[in-house]
């Protein structure tokens, strides 16, 4: 574990994928590995950034290690995965103007091994192209990140949209990202808040 904390911290670039690899070969649970390995180092580095102890380009380092490691350990996560039956669909995104991916991957691919089939929309995602994809495909949830101040506003613009096509009795939609907060899902009159993957699961469960 400590081993996938330093590798973030130090932005080590070079020794990421192996010590992903790592992990597996010695028979590390892969989400553990995600939650307790990677994401206490990306939050440290965070922090660091915060305080103004670190550059932006030593983020940007770090970001980029935790991906190439998130590469290694979530579709060995998915592998893992119970098969499960079919219990819903979810379309999920990353809200307008934010480009930050990581948390909702791990939401997506948790959500994946427990039954949902899941189309990620990506990141910097238009509010129409939301709007779009729940009328083409009709999902039980829509997933909507946003990890700024400066964004979670469009979490409620999606959900205006959303009533404005006369969609919003069809679709829940579900809320999260570090910006994000219970109050304010309620506030803009999300159906549910998910602090990390692990609750996102059990909100999604309760909705189908
Ligand atoms: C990594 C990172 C980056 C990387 C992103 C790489 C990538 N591909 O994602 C890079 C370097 C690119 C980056 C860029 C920027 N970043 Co940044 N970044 C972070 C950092 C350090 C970690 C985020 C992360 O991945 N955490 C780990 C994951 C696992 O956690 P998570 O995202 O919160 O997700 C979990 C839960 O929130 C939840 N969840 C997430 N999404 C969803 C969705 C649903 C539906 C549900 C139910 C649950 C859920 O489940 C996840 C799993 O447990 C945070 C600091 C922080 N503490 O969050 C800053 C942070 C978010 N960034 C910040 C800023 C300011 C920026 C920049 C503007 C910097 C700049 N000056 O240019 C740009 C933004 C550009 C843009 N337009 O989006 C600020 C935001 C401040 C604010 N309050 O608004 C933060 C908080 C840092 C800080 N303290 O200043 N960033």
């Amino acid at each position: 574990m400590e081993k996938l904390t330093n590798v973030v911290v130090e932005g080590d670039l070079s020794s990421a994928e192996a010590v992903a690899r790592e992990a597996i070969k010695v028979e590390l649970d892969p989400l553990m590995a995600i939650e307790e390995g990677l994401v206490p180092g990306i939050s440290r580095v965070g922090k660091e950034f915060d305080r103004g102890d670190l550059y932006l380009t030593d983020l940007m380092l770090s970001a980029e290690v935790m991906k190439i490691c998130m590469e290694v350990l979530l579709p060995e996560v998915a592998r893992r995965g119970r098969k499960v039956k079919f219990r819903g669909r979810v379309i999920l995104g990353t809200v307008a103007g934010d480009i930050h991916s990581i948390g909702k991957e791990i939401v997506g691919t948790m959500l994946m091994v427990h039954g949902f089939e899941v189309t990620d929309l990506g990141v910097d995602v238009p509010d129409e192209t939301f709007i779009n994809k729940v009328k083409e495909l009709k999902p039980n949830i829509l997933g909507l990140s946003a990890l700024m101040t400066s964004t979670m506003n469009k979490q409620l613009d999606v959900i205006k949209a959303l009533k404005k096509a006369g969609l919003r009795d069809r679709v829940k939609v579900m809320v999260g990202g570090a910006a994000v907060t219970e109050d304010w899902a309620r506030e803009i009159g999300a159906d549910a808040y998910g602090v990390d993957a692990v609750d996102a699961i059990k909100k999604a469960e309760e909705f189908v």
